[in-house]
């Protein structure tokens, strides 16, 4: 054949096939469930719902054992070593540490698999019986996925906290679980001791670092011990291992919820081995040779099915943190290596909140940069845009190597050079990110819906689904229900696609609340198949395709006085896009007719708009009290509202602006960065009645 004719049709083929494989995949299909009515899916890979992807493996201790047999000499845990500590302080005399890293320290799955057999003997030699919880308060590192295992192999169950969540959530979740072990680092026994005085339950405190803090040795009666010696106690004193059943409680996991007390999340050995089942099967080709850099917290579900999955397959896990990710990361001595260039990765997990902040990064750099560089990046990404669309030119594979050598590669390095899958999670990620993900760093997110009463089970979506603004079709492990929400206008009977508030059931669906009936109640429900459901309050709608869509939470719609309702997310989310803010909390209320907002502005943005404009102003904070300011900022806002069609009654008609971000020290949001509105609301009462007020 003439091969010009080739050449013209073969792209075209590769279109019309791309073209009905994107029409026709049917990703999630109807699924006969019991219980409310409503619209259900399930996946497609299966009729049945999946609770365990290894034949005779139904708990996480059984698991971990099954790959360190298998994988005895491949490498499974890393931590870098540090070589040293410098000081610096900032010309307003602010200090920062600044650490020099070096070089990533493996252990293999034998070695692990030893000390987590030695942890679990010393623990019980400790005086820990099994029926007591213990409870780890760390940031996530080695020693976190030890003594998770090692309390596994005594059927212990695991109390996890968030390192952020304050004292009061602290002493509240210790006591609450009548923990008498406490496993954690050097900092967070500090916080324990402020706290002690509400602490009655525990007795032992097993400190990860060996240097432990003289004045919390001999603190209120406990038994202080370092990690290292309760491995050698283990070690010269070995005890059978007591393992757990799949319905046995793994860990009560305490969520930062938005509003009140932390709740405790009890979950089973099976439903978290049924969510990582799930997600095995839906990444393609995960196995030994994958390299996963750890750094979000363990306290959070998804970290804590990440870890589990790869130490399943055969993979290794090297630790990092938020602050050293990168070379330029704020920890990162200049001219040091960051975590992902010191460990080239080949798959990370995200919260949306962090990708969204690598895309802003680069964007800044490439036009602070200017001339013909941004030129060409704007050109490489605009051609990447329109061959990921699925346009005529996406078959050119050659095009794509040459913008990947001459742009993309230099992006990628920032991360190590060899990302192939990113998890997502924690709440939804814009389209643009998840774009700008895909073609520059030439990987597929992964992007997960699910919470933490669900075991983040819940949709996941395929690697080869190119479209965005979705979540993803149910995992194999869960049902997706819509059910009617007629006082919010939601109906599973709307076109083109029914809506509704999401509800999902499944073998991966937790216990329940720790002590707490009422609200287990509130949330959960059991069919008369035995199937259990959670009800999340948010709101949904199911592509023809059975992805599932966020379009809503059920308690983020307020009513105005008028009568209209305002999706406070919505709004905030296309609000969001102005450079100029760095965070925004709209509030609505039934008693007046519009709405506010608080809106910590983009340090760096503003000041250059401000000398653009012209405006003199001493400090920081002077400038965001000004009124020209607020003028400046509220148009721009506004044209982002009309940018994204928000009606006149969901742009803010007044906004207070404020100098300081707000950040999960602060308590502000949570540790993945949700602003928690009822803390913010409080905190910013004044600024509130203000507004209304002027
Ligand atoms: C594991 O511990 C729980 C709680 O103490 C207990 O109810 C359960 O029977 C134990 N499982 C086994 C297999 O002993
Ligand atoms: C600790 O829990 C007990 C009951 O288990 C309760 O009576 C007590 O008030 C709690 N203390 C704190 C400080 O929460
Ligand atoms: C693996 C697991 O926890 N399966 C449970 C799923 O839910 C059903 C019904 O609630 C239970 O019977 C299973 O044991």
């Amino acid at each position: 054949m003439n091969p010009y004719i080739v050449g013209a049709v073969f792209p075209l083929i590769v279109l019309l096939l791309r073209h009905s494989n994107n029409n026709r995949k049917r990703r999630g299909l109807p699924a006969d469930v019991a219980g409310e009515p409503g619209y259900a899916v399930r996946n497609h890979r299966s009729a049945s719902l999946m609770s365990s992807a290894w034949e005779g493996v139904t708990t996480l201790a059984e698991l971990f054992e099954r790959a360190c047999r298998e994988h005895q000499h491949r490498l499974l845990l890393g931590t870098r070593v540090l070589i040293s500590t410098d000081i610096e302080t900032s010309h307003d005399g602010r200090t920062f540490e600044k650490l020099h890293l070096g070089e990533y320290q493996w252990l293999t799955y034998g070695k692990v698999f030893e000390s987590v057999c030695s942890f679990a003997s010393g623990l019980a030699v400790l005086g820990h019986l099994r029926e007591e919880r213990a409870a780890i308060f760390a940031d996530t590192r080695e020693r976190w996925f030890i003594a998770l295992q090692g309390c596994f192999r005594r059927n212990v169950t695991v109390v996890t906290i968030y390192a952020s969540l304050g004292q009061e959530a602290l002493s509240h979740s210790l006591n609450e679980t009548e923990v008498t072990t406490v496993i954690c680092g050097r900092r967070e026994l500090k916080s324990l001791v402020d706290t002690c005085g509400q602490l009655d339950s525990v007795k032992r405190v097993i400190c990860m670092d060996d240097d432990i803090p003289s004045d919390a040795l001999s603190a209120h009666g406990w038994v202080v011990t370092s990690f290292a010696d309760v491995e050698r106690l283990g070690r010269e004193n070995p005890v059978d291992p007591d393992l757990p059943l799949s319905a046995d409680v793994a860990v009560i996991m305490y969520t930062s919820g938005s509003t009140g007390l932390p709740k405790g999340v009890m979950m089973t050995h099976g439903n978290v081995l049924a969510t990582v089942s799930s997600v095995m099967t839906i990444v393609p080709n995960l196995g030994p040779k994958d390299v996963y850099l750890a750094y979000l917290p363990m306290a959070h579900i998804l970290e804590l099915v990440a870890e589990n999955l790869i130490a399943s397959v055969g993979g290794c896990i090297g630790y990092g943190t938020p602050l050293t990710l990168t070379d330029t990361s704020n920890k990162i001595k200049k001219g040091k290596q960051g975590d992902a260039t010191a460990l080239m990765p080949t798959v990370m997990a995200a919260v949306p909140a962090i990708l969204d902040r690598v895309r802003d990064g680069v964007f800044k750099k490439v036009n602070a940069k200017g001339g013909l560089s941004k030129k060409l990046f704007d050109l490489a990404y605009a051609r990447r845009l329109q061959a990921i669309k699925g346009s005529w030119f996406g078959a050119w594979g050659l095009e794509k190597a040459l913008w990947q050598f001459l742009v993309f590669r230099k992006v990628q390095a920032i991360l190590g050079g060899r990302i192939r899958f990113i998890l997502s999670g924690g709440a939804p990620l814009s389209g643009d990110t998840q774009r700008f993900i895909n073609i520059c760093l030439g990987a597929p997110i992964g992007q997960g819906y699910g919470l933490t009463e669900t075991c983040a089970g819940g949709t996941f979506s395929d690697f080869d689904d190119t479209s965005v603004g979705r979540v993803g079709p149910p995992l194999p492990c869960s049902y997706i229900k819509l059910i009617d929400w007629s006082e919010g206008g939601y109906s599973t009977n709307d076109s083109p696609m029914p809506r509704g508030e999401i509800v999902i059931g499944g073998p991966n669906v937790t216990l329940g609340y720790f002590k707490n009936e009422e609200k287990t109640k509130e949330s959960y429900k059991v069919d008369e198949r035995g199937t259990r459901w959670f009800y999340t309050g948010d709101i949904g709608r199911i592509h023809k395709d059975g992805c599932l869509e966020i379009i809503d939470r059920k308690k983020d719609i307020v009513k105005l006085q008028h009568g209209e309702y305002v999706s406070l997310g919505k709004v905030e989310a296309a609000l969001l896009v102005s450079p100029l803010v760095d965070n925004i909390m709209l509030h609505a209320d039934p008693f007046h007719s519009y709405c506010v907002a608080l809106v910590p502005v983009s340090h760096p943005a503003l000041e250059e708009w401000a000398s653009k404009q012209g405006i003199p102003y001493s400090e920081f904070s002077d400038l965001c009290r000004k009124e020209e300011t607020v003028k400046g900022v509220h148009a721009s806002l506004v044209k982002e509202a009309k940018k994204a069609r928000l009606e006149k009654f969901e742009i803010p008609a007044k906004i207070k602006l404020l100098s300081d971000p707000w950040t999960p020290d602060s308590g502000l949001v949570t540790a993945a960065l949700k602003i928690k509105r009822d803390v913010i609301r409080k905190t910013f009462q004044e600024e509130l009645s203000e507004l209304y007020a002027s």
